[in-house]
C-alpha cells in the first residue's frame, strides 16, 4: 500500500508527509524462488496425486498418518476444548457472517426482459458446485476465515465445501479453526496445509471431485499456489500483507487512531498502515501515541517494525486532498473519523472495506462480528476488485428465448454482420431461419 511515486509531487502544496515509511519502495515482486518451488511441487502433485501431497505432508508440515481427513465427531467435538465464552463468539461470529451474506444474497435477483418485442432475455443465479476453502494457522490462528470462505459458500448454496487447515507442531489442528469450520458448515475438513492443500483440492484427490473455486488466505506459498491454479480453478483474490488506513480530521480522538493503526500493523512486519488527516495537529499526536501504545504492546515485536517500515502519516490541506490520497492508496480497510464521515462515504471509490465513525473499527470485521466479508483485496488492488462476498458463488447465468416473430429483428442484421466477416456457417444460422419464417413457419 503505498502512494503512486508521481502522486505526492503532483498534489503539491496541498499535502505533506509527517511520518515517511523506511521502505516506501517499488511493489514488492514476487519471489522468483517461491514461483519455482510452487510449480515444481503442483507438477509433482499433477503426476503423483496423494503420494507426492502425503510426502509433502510429512516433509513440510510433520504429518505421518496415512489418512487427512477428521471425522464429523472429531469436527464437532473440537468445541470442547475452547471456554464457553469463546464458542458464544464464534457462535456469534458464523451466525452474523451468514446473516450479512444471506442479506447480500437476497439483493441479487434473477431477472427476465422483453429486449425487443419476441426477444426474452434474463439471468439466473446458480451457486457453483464445490469450493475448496483454505484455513491458515500460522502465528496467529484467524478463526473468522472460516466464516468469510466456508460459511459464505454454503449461503450461496454450494453444495460441497471442502476445509483445509494445516496441522499444528503437536499434530493437531486449532481447535477454534476447527470450531468455525464446522460451525460454518464444512462438508469436510482435512488437516493438511499449504500448496499441497490447494493442490489437493484442485486436482480432485481428497475422495471428492475437483473443487471450481479455491478461497481463502495463507503466506506466499498459498497466494503463488492460487495463482498458478487459476484458470483450472477460480479464485477469490490474491491477499498480500493485511493493511490499514484513517482518514481524519481534527475532531479524530489520537488515541483510537493509534490504536487502530496498530490494530492491523500487528498482523506482520510488512503490514502497512497509513493516516491521511486534514489536521496536521492530530498527525503529530497520532505519531507520539502510537510510540507510547508499542511500549506495552505484547506483539510489539511486530507492530513496531510494521510501523517503522510500513507506516505512514500525511497531512492533507482539504477533504478533497484526501480522497485524492486515499482513492489512490486504495485500502484493503479504510477508516473515516471525521465531522462528516457521509461525505467521505459518498466521495471515495477504492477501498476493500469502510468503517465510517469513531466506534467502527476493522477488528470487528476480521472476527466477523461486523457481519461484513474481511477477505478484501490488498496492495491497491481495491482498485479495480471488491472483496469476497457471496456473489462469487453466484453466477449469474443468462439466456435467451427467441419468439419466430422476432426472427427479423436478429437475423438480418447477422446475416450482414457475418458476410462481412466471412463466417459462412454463422451466416447461415440466420439465413435458414429467415427462410422458414418467411415461408409462413411458426
Ligand atoms: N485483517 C485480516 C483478517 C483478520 N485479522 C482476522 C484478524 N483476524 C484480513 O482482512
Ligand atoms: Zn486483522
Amino acid at each position: 500500500m503505498r502512494f503512486a511515486p508521481s502522486l505526492l509531487t503532483e498534489l503539491g502544496g496541498s499535502c505533506r508527509r509527517l511520518k515517511t515509511p523506511a521502505h516506501d519502495g517499488p511493489a514488492a515482486q514476487r519471489e522468483p524462488a517461491v514461483v519455482q518451488r510452487v510449480s515444481e511441487m503442483l507438477a509433482a502433485i499433477e503426476r503423483d496425486g496423494m503420494d507426492a501431497v502425503l510426502r509433502y505432508a510429512r516433509e513440510l508440515d510433520g504429518w505421518t498418518a496415512a489418512d487427512v481427513e477428521l471425522d464429523a465427531a472429531a469436527i464437532a467435538s473440537s468445541g470442547d476444548r475452547l471456554t464457553p465464552a469463546h464458542r458464544e463468539a464464534l457462535e456469534l461470529g458464523a451466525e452474523r457472517t451468514a446473516a450479512f451474506a444471506r442479506a447480500q444474497r437476497d439483493h441479487l435477483r434473477d431477472f427476465e426482459t422483453e429486449l425487443a418485442p419476441g426477444l426474452i432475455t434474463g439471468h439466473r443465479y446458480v451457486p457453483v458446485q464445490r469450493v475448496g476453502a483454505y484455513l491458515p494457522a500460522g502465528r496467529f490462528p484467524l478463526t473468522a476465515g472460516a466464516f468469510m470462505t466456508v460459511g459464505v459458500p454454503k449461503v450461496a448454496g454450494v453444495e460441497t465445501v471442502l476445509a483445509c487447515t494445516p496441522p499444528g507442531r503437536d499434530g493437531t489442528s486449532d481447535p477454534a479453526v476447527l470450531y468455525s469450520a464446522h460451525l460454518a458448515g464444512a462438508d469436510r475438513v482435512y488437516v493438511l496445509g499449504g500448496v499441497q492443500a490447494l493442490a489437493a483440492m484442485a486436482f480432485g484427490l481428497l475422495g471428492e471431485r475437483p473443487v471450481d473455486v479455491l478461497v481463502g488466505a495463507g503466506n506466499a506459498f498459498v497466494a503463488e499456489a492460487k495463482r498458478q491454479l487459476f484458470g483450472t480453478v477460480g479464485i477469490d483474490l490474491l491477499a498480500g500483507p493485511s493493511e490499514v488506513a484513517v482518514l481524519a480530521d481534527d475532531t479524530a480522538d489520537p488515541e483510537l487512531v493509534a490504536a487502530d493503526l496498530l490494530g492491523q500493523a500487528e498482523h506482520g512486519v510488512n503490514s502497512p498502515a497509513a493516516l491521511v488527516t486534514t489536521s496536521e495537529r492530530l498527525g503529530r499526536e497520532v505519531i507520539a501515541e502510537v510510540e507510547r501504545q508499542l511500549a506495552t504492546l505484547s506483539t510489539a515485536e511486530i507492530a513496531g517494525p510494521a510501523w517503522r517500515d510500513h507506516g505512514s502519516v500525511t497531512w492533507a490541506a482539504d477533504a478533497e486532498t484526501a480522497i485524492a490520497l486515499m482513492d489512490d492508496l486504495a485500502p484493503e480497510h479504510l477508516e473515516v473519523i471525521t465531522a462528516d464521515d457521509a461525505h467521505y462515504h459518498r466521495e471515495l471509490r477504492n477501498y476493500g472495506s469502510i468503517f465510517l465513525g469513531p466506534w467502527s473499527t476493522v477488528a470487528y470485521s476480521d472476527k466477523g462480528m461486523a457481519g461484513t466479508n474481511h477477505v478484501l483485496p490488498t496492495a491497491g488492488g481495491a482498485k479495480h476488485s471488491a472483496g469476497l462476498s457471496v456473489s462469487r458463488f453466484l453466477k449469474p447465468l443468462t439466456y435467451q428465448r427467441v419468439a419466430a416473430e422476432a426472427t427479423p429483428l436478429l437475423a438480418d442484421a447477422v446475416d450482414v454482420i457475418s458476410e462481412y466477416e466471412r463466417m459462412a456457417a454463422h451466416r447461415a444460422t440466420a439465413t435458414i431461419r429467415t427462410d422458414r419464417y418467411q415461408k409462413g413457419q411458426r
